[in-house]
């Protein structure tokens, strides 16, 4: 009978035993769905990471005009970081020309469609260094014997997202040196006295 009773109390036992382990099956179920999906949740953080660093946003412009000047810029931002323009152009005249992020990215009449500098601010035209510049102040790139020019610009006014993207608008290399605003001209406090717009190009996004 003990035998027995153990027996049936295994018996018994096992069912119940069975039970709340059918009961805590979907228990320890949900706990094991709950670790995978916390794993889950963590492999998603672990893809949202780079994420993170896929907010590096990058855009294009590639400049043309009626000259022989031509080129391609491009232009990146990590988050909310300063924009780094990478600029060849090619086609130039040896030394200094103006080169601008324009107000427009509209190319319909030539490179005079895209407006005058981007200026959200509404200041005068001034160097890249200056507080009082309109935002599209890039200043000059300059162009060796070979009429190449090739510059780094690193500019935390041009940014690629928000208010004031530059996104859609247009990057313009003008014929003359720019005067950042200090040459005494008419037009130095609005366009730096920079002559003609050589090329042109909308600035695009781009896949990083
Ligand atoms: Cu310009
Ligand atoms: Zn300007």
């Amino acid at each position: 009978m003990a035998a027995q009773t153990v027996f049936f109390s295994t018996i018994a036992s096992n069912p119940s035993s069975a039970r709340p382990f059918h009961v805590a099956s979907p228990l320890f179920g949900q706990s094991i769905t709950i670790g995978s999906s916390s794993m889950l949740s963590l492999k998603l953080v672990s893809k949202r990471a780079p994420a993170v660093v896929a907010s590096l946003k990058k855009a294009v412009a590639v400049l043309k005009g009626t000259s022989q000047a031509e080129g391609v810029v491009t232009l990146t931002q990590d988050d909310d970081g300063p924009t780094t323009v990478s600029v060849r152009v090619t086609g130039l005249t040896p030394g200094l020309h103006g080169f601008h992020l324009h107000e427009y990215g509209d190319t319909t009449n030539g490179c005079i469609s895209t407006g005058p500098h981007f200026n959200p601010n509404n200041l005068t035209h001034g160097a890249p260094e200056d507080e009082v510049r309109h935002a599209g102040d890039l200043g000059n790139i300059v162009a060796n014997s070979e009429g190449v020019a090739e510059a780094t610009i690193v500019d935390s006014q041009i940014p690629l997202s928000g208010p004031n993207s530059v996104v859609g608008r247009a990057l313009v290399v003008h014929e003359l040196e720019d005067d950042l605003g200090k040459g005494g001209h008419e037009l130095s406090l609005s366009t730096g006295n920079a002559g003609g717009r050589l090329a042109c190009g909308v600035v695009g996004l781009t896949p990083v």
